[in-house]
This record gives structure tokens, sequence and C-alpha cells, in this order.
């Protein structure tokens, strides 16, 4: 299997954390892929990831898998152990539902803030624009704070064990700072969190 990879990029870097939580970082060659040198977007790439994104994982039998949740649900079914989507029908839906939120309430509108925002990203998204990136910034802030009081609570995102959903969050936690934002060292408890998981290993 060969993914294609872009390192410090959040979705990429779910899928490593991912296969090194599992143990299995060495069950794929990498090839990195740079979206600064705008390599995603050649034609060679587009062939196998036709949305010009990355991650992509390309199976022995030629499937590309350009998703990088359905890249770790293959990953699971190969390498069940350690669990990280759930045993249960209750587990796996608590995961799913926190993983979706940080994607879709923290990850994606970060990725809006910085890309509307930050001169890095002008030539990918042109044009960038600011009301998009004051509104995205208002609702990843007060996401945290959400999340903070959750995380008061419990000692993972979801169904009481470390998961996938760590794993988001804990790539999207690290993305921020490219924004000069700290949401571990601005929310308490998000960054006792950040200490276990630390602890855990993977992210180390
Ligand atoms: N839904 C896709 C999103 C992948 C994605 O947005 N990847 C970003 C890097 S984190 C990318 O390739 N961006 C290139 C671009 O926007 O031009 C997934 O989860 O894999």
């Amino acid at each position: 299997m060969k993914l294609y990879h872009a390192p410090k990029a959040v979705n990429p870097e779910r899928v490593t954390m991912f296969l090194r939580a599992k143990g299995k970082l060495d069950a794929v060659e990498i090839e990195e892929i740079s979206i600064m040198k705008g390599e995603h977007k050649q034609d060679d790439y587009r062939q196998i990831s036709p949305f010009s994104q990355v991650p992509a994982l390309v199976l022995d039998d030629g499937t590309a898998l350009t998703e990088s949740r359905a890249i770790c649900e293959y990953i699971e079914c190969l390498f069940p152990e350690p669990n990280l989507l759930g045993e249960t029908a209750k587990e796996r839906a608590q995961i799913m539902m926190w993983d979706r939120r940080i994607e879709l309430m923290w990850m994606l509108p970060f990725a809006f803030w910085f890309r509307n925002s930050h001169e890095m990203m002008a030539p990918l998204e042109n044009p960038q624009v600011p009301e998009q990136a004051a509104k995205s910034e208002k609702a990843v802030k007060s996401f945290a704070k959400r999340l903070n009081d959750h995380l008061a609570t419990t000692d993972f995102i979801a169904a009481d064990r470390f998961s996938i959903a760590d794993i988001t969050a804990f790539a999207t936690c690290g993305f921020c700072g490219v924004m000069g934002w700290r949401p571990h060292v601005d929310h308490e408890h998000i960054g006792a969190w950040r200490e276990r998981m630390k602890g855990v290993g993977f992210a180390g």
C-alpha cells in the first residue's frame, strides 16, 4: 500500500497518527506531496486523487482511497488492534459523533480561518475572504470553549477511552499553531487532555 502524505497538513497527519497508534506506520510506503509546491494539482497526482487533496491511500490492487476517515476505516479493518473506532454499537456511535464534531466544528472552520487570512495561503485561496476568516475564527474559538467544558468531565474525547476522536482532535490542536493560537494554553482542560495524549504515546 502506498500513502500519499503531506507532512504538517492536518488530514494527512491524522492518518499517520492513526497508523502510528496501531504500530503500523511501516505497513505503508510513504510518498510526500508538497501542497505548497502545488504537487497535488499535477496531472499524475490528480489521476490518483481527482479532488487534488492529500492524503490518498493506494491499495495493492490500485484502488485509491482519498478521504482520511475512509482510510482510517480501512486500516482499522486490516489491523483491528488496538481498536480505535469503537467495539460496541454504543461506543462506535459515540466515537463517530465526537470525531465528526471535531472535524466539522473545529478542524474545518479552522482551515477556513487559516486559508482566508494567512499570507502563506494566498496562492491557494484566491481570493481570500476576510469576512469568512473572521466568522470561522469566531466559530472555532466558541467550539474550543465547548470542548474545554466537555474535557472537564472526561479523560478522553469520546466513550471514556482513547479513539480516533482523540487523534483528530490532537492533530487539529497542533494545526492551530499555524495561526499562533494554542487552544491547549488558553483552555485548562484541553491542556490537561493534551498532556494525557502524550502519555498514550502516539503523539509524543
Ligand atoms: N475530506 C478530505 C479533505 C482532505 C484535505 O482537505 N486535505 C488538504 C490538506 S489537510 C489538501 O489536500 N489541501 C489542498 C488544497 O486545498 O489545495 C479528507 O479528509 O481526506
